[in-house]
């Protein structure tokens, strides 16, 4: 349940290679409104997206149906932490470029985060995820969406991506890293305890 395309493209391609068709959440063909309430944590915010994800589930009568939700956000830490739980409106409203204004010249540590609830017909699952990296000074590539061309992850394991921003590399390369992808795995982990 998202409006966003790059989780829902990012979700497919973590679930798909285990069997899972995921699709986007429409309520006749539109995208459910979600009240994301102003919370401190993505956790919070990630809470309060699956009760209304199952609230909305139950209206419609597909309590049984699976039901996928993830709040993330950019957390940058000379500022404090800023954009973090404010990453989509922040976004919106001056984007990159106004975020690369605001940040200090030296520290450019930022981590992205990720919270994903998915209900399971019967419970529900709990992922979390964190990719630690640094802002750049310019904007590069097209790839991925958001904050991803201003953003070059750590090197992490035997993966690293040379210097090139999450916009400049493919989705194959960026679940290496991803916060999403580590939150999605918590998840297809504690499914396969429920299946096996
Ligand atoms: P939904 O709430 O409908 O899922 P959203 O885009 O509003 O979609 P969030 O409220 O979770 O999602 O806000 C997350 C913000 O952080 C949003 O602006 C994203 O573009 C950004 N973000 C999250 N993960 C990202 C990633 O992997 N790469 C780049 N930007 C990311």
């Amino acid at each position: 349940m998202t409006g966003n395309q790059g989780k829902l493209l990012e979700a497919k391609h973590a679930f798909s290679p285990f069997g899972f068709n995921v699709e986007q959440f429409l309520i006749d063909g539109k995208v459910p409104e979600i009240i994301e309430p102003q919370c401190e944590t993505l956790d919070d915010v990630a809470d309060a997206k699956i009760s209304q994800g199952l609230q909305l589930l139950k209206e419609i009568g597909k309590e049984k149906d699976a039901l996928l939700v993830e709040d993330s956000g950019l957390f940058i830490e000379s500022l404090g932490g800023f954009p973090g739980v404010y990453s989509a409106y922040v976004l919106d409203k001056i984007g990159c470029e106004g975020i690369l204004k605001i940040m200090d010249d030296v520290n450019r540590k930022a981590s992205f985060q990720a919270s994903a609830r998915f209900w399971d017909g019967t419970k529900v699952h709990k992922g979390n995820g964190i990719c630690p990296g640094n802002i750049i000074h310019s904007i590069r590539g097209e790839n991925g969406f958001g904050y991803d061309p201003i953003f070059v992850p750590l090197d992490y394991l035997e993966f690293s991506t040379d210097g090139l921003t999450f916009g400049e590399v493919k989705i194959d390369m960026k679940e290496n890293f991803s916060h999403r992808k580590k939150a999605l795995d918590d998840i297809l982990l504690s499914l396969k305890n429920v299946i096996m």
